[in-house]
């Protein structure tokens, strides 16, 4: 998972440890040499107060640099980031970080390196860890709040209804999901609002089959809503904990979403849409969340096929896109294979040494 990204990282970090070693091995160059002509001509008639702003003699900068150094500190600069930078922009967007987010983490990086010696400075690799760290977590954690806890206290039934476009894993992620609540000791049924694809009532029955769990079906062409409803009157008749809606796949633009989102909201209120894609699908995953938040209001995301995608451009973007969490990725086919998406441990793992 988003090995392509975490190599990535660690390049930035392997330029990083390189430019400060050059300035390391300079800094050290040259407090030999001032060192050599302080011994060799001693005295030499201090006309003048020597300061860093006056020295004109290599600059401040270097003056600067070889007292960090004697003190066995680097500073590091905005020319020593500018290539490695650069260069963390370009593996950024090759891996489908939307660019606003890539911006907002380059900043953020640029912010907390420059200057770094004056706190206590660790090793360069730790430094450049800590701000990749702290800049991913920021953009990764946009709008985090906690689905079980949330699950907890609603009144129950607590009905989530799934969106997204078509194939992305919406039926697929509602039988995890519903293992996953199991798990933690809810009860839910499953309704098939997809009343529009040919074989949909089929293929979440077959998926509810194996999970153990009640499916609430009506022929095909009827009302998704109608169906969710029913499913919330079975959960109240039965005291189950939470209605799993699934609806259609279909794309953002068509009017038809909206329609029949506002008629969900109207007849069961839900507790939480939530809108799944694909991880592999990148930017366009990116344009899609933004696109359906804007048309009906999404509470998170569910981001499958995280197993296949090494960019992770999606999981870093999406958050930070349209200010909802991701709340889980999809790590494989098996029904067992959803994970609450945690981003520290995300982002540790994208930063984790190589083995
Ligand atoms: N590798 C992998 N495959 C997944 C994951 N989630 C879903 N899939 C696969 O993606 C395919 C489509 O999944 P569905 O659940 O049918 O997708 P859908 O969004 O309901 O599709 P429509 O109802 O046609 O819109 C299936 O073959 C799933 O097994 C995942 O996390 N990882
Ligand atoms: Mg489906």
């Amino acid at each position: 998972m988003f090995d392509g990204l975490k190599d990535k990282l660690g390049s930035f970090r392997e330029d990083v440890e390189e430019e400060v070693e050059e300035k390391e091995a300079e800094a050290a160059a040259e407090a030999e040499a001032a060192d050599d002509e302080e011994s060799s001509t001693p005295a030499a008639a201090p006309d003048h107060e020597s300061s860093d702003e006056e020295d004109d003699d290599g600059g401040p900068g270097r003056l600067r640099q070889a007292a960090a150094f004697a003190t066995g500190r680097v500073i590091i600069e905005e020319e020593d980031l500018e290539e490695p930078l650069w260069s963390l922009e370009m593996a950024l967007l090759e891996s489908d970080v939307e660019m606003s987010v890539a911006e907002e983490i380059l900043d953020s990086v640029r912010e907390q390196l420059i200057g770094e010696s004056r706190k206590q400075v660790d090793t360069t690799a730790e430094l450049v860890e800590d701000a990749l760290h702290d800049a991913l977590v920021d953009v990764i954690s946009v709008g985090q709040f906690d689905f079980e806890q949330r699950i907890a206290e609603a009144d129950k039934p607590v009905t989530i209804v799934f969106t997204g476009v078509n194939g992305v894993g919406k039926t697929t992620s509602i039988a995890k999901m519903s293992e996953w609540l199991g798990e933690r000791g809810y009860s839910s049924v499953l309704a098939n609002g997809d009343t529009y694809r040919a074989g949909a009532s089929e293929q979440i029955t077959e998926h509810a089959e194996n999970v153990g769990r009640k499916v609430i079906a009506h022929e095909q062409g009827g009302d998704p809503a109608a169906v969710i409803y029913d499913g919330v009157e079975y959960a109240e008749a039965n005291d189950v904990d939470v209605v799993l809606g699934d609806t259609a796949g279909r794309l953002h633009t068509s009017n038809d979403l909206m329609t029949q989102l506002e008629k969900i909201h109207r007849v069961v209120d839900p507790e939480m849409t939530l809108f799944v894609d694909e991880a592999v699908a990148g930017q366009d995953a990116v344009e899609r969340a933004k696109e359906f938040d804007d048309a009906a209001e999404i509470d998170g995301t569910v981001l499958t096929k995280a197993d296949a995608d090494s960019s992770g451009g999606a999981a870093i973007s999406i958050a930070h896109v349209t200010g909802k969490p991701v709340l889980f990725l999809g790590t494989g086919q098996g029904y067992g294979d959803l994970q609450e998406f945690d981003p520290e441990a995300l982002v540790a793992e994208l930063l984790a040494d190589e083995e």
